[in-house]
């Protein structure tokens, strides 16, 4: 078949709209039409080509919600017509990962998704007879995508896909980096830098986990005010501190942060993160993702005396089974989404929706089939 998608034919350049042959599924596999997506700094990180397992050309988004068009042999999970959220960390529930309980890394397919292919080692997508790589086994700016029946999660029909598309990253990162990878306590002094897509949503799974002191760091000083409408009860802007951020932190929160989270993807931030967490106990929590070549650096004194370096991919969650339960909390307004989506497109402008996140105008761009 074919299906219209945004094509990143190499690092660094715009994405141009094209008309691909998909192939439908193969054993395991399903085809979805793509309803919503959102664009997520990772998808501007790997386009950029800071990412170094980057591939071009490629489909890039992971950041979707649609409906089940067709199911490969031997699919189970999933029937034509479920509604779906596309996942970049699958759940197999039978590989070691997922059998082990500590952690929500699964590794079935982790190994040909990092080379842009299905678990076959072959792509669905092509544009005039060539390759087109996948993207974090999801693709979900295209109308119409493959994935393995393990990655993806089955939701409420109910629920609409313009919303909960922001589920399938942005949402479940932040607020489950709060839940599940760091397990912040009620009263707990928590630091959050970078209050975009995804600090924002740790902000309120901040407020959700019953935390007593919410700082927020940002250059945007327009971040402020819908940090605290979810949350946030300080606002830090490093342009206002004189001096070293990290003890301008450590005497606002009374001695340092219990937890702190990085969510911004610069290794300088991970390092304050670190460093303005309490001695004995504070957990920093590194979310953002950073380029090739990037590396992190503290004293180990830093460690030595307690505080603790942590990281979080898809906050934790395990799709197939925390991903429902999300959805349920927005419909039931457990969640806010609504005031973090502040753009819409048409695929046909998707580049815009690149400019909105580097001049600070947007927090979530969604783009609407
Ligand atoms: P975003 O662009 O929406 O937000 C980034 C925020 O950081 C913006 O508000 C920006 O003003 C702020 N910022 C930039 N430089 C700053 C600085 N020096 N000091 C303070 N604030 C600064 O991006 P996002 O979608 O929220 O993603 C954030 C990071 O998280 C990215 O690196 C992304 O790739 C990563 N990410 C990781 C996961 C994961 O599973 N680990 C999931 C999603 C996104
Ligand atoms: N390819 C990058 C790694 C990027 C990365 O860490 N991705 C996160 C998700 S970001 C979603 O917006 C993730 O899930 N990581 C776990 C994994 O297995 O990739 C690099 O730096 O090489
Ligand atoms: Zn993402």
């Amino acid at each position: 078949m074919k299906t219209r998608a945004a094509v990143a034919h190499r690092a660094g350049e715009p994405l141009v709209i094209e008309e691909l042959d998909l192939d439908g599924p193969k054993q395991g596999e399903v085809l979805v039409e793509i309803k919503a997506t959102g664009v997520c700094h990772t998808d501007e990180f790997t386009r950029s080509g800071a990412d170094p397992e980057g591939l071009f050309p490629v489909v890039f988004g992971h950041e979707g919600a649609g409906v089940v068009v067709e199911v490969g042999p031997g699919v189970t999970s999933v029937a034509p017509g479920d509604h779906v959220i596309p996942l970049y960390t699958p759940e197999c529930r039978a590989c070691k990962s997922c059998l082990s309980r500590k952690t929500n890394l699964c590794t079935a397919i982790r190994a040909t998704q990092g080379q842009g292919l299905m678990p076959d080692g072959t792509s669905r997508f092509r544009l005039r007879g060539e390759k087109v790589h996948h993207y974090m086994g999801c693709s979900t700016f295209s109308n119409y995508t493959v994935l393995p029946e393990i990655a993806l999660a089955v939701v409420r029909r109910d629920a609409p896909f313009d919303k909960i598309c922001y589920i399938g990253c942005g949402v479940t990162t932040g607020i489950g980096a709060v839940i599940n990878t760091a397990k912040v306590e009620p009263g707990a002094t928590v630091v959050v830098f970078g209050l975009g897509g995804i600090g924002l949503n740790v902000v309120q799974g901040a407020r959700m986990a019953g935390a007593g002191m919410v700082v927020g760091i940002d250059l945007n000083p327009a971040r402020e005010a819908l940090a605290r409408s979810f949350g946030l009860t300080h606002f830090v802007n490093p342009k206002d501190i004189e001096g070293d951020l990290v003890p301008h932190l450590v005497e606002l929160t009374g001695g340092g942060a219990d937890y702190s989270f990085e969510c911004v993807g610069n290794v300088q931030l991970m390092r304050q993160a670190l460093e303005c967490c309490h001695r004995g106990w504070g957990v920093s929590v590194i979310i953002g993702v950073a380029g090739s070549g990037q590396e992190i650096a503290t004293r180990p004194f830093q460690l030595v005396t307690g505080r603790v370096w942590k990281g979080t991919a898809f906050g934790g969650a395990r799709g197939r089974t925390d991903v429902p339960r999300i959805v349920d909390w927005y419909m039931n307004s457990k969640i806010q989404i609504d005031p973090l989506i502040t753009h819409k497109l048409p695929l046909e402008r998707i580049n815009e929706s690149f400019d909105l996140m580097h001049s600070g105008a947007s927090i979530r761009t969604v783009i609407e089939f």
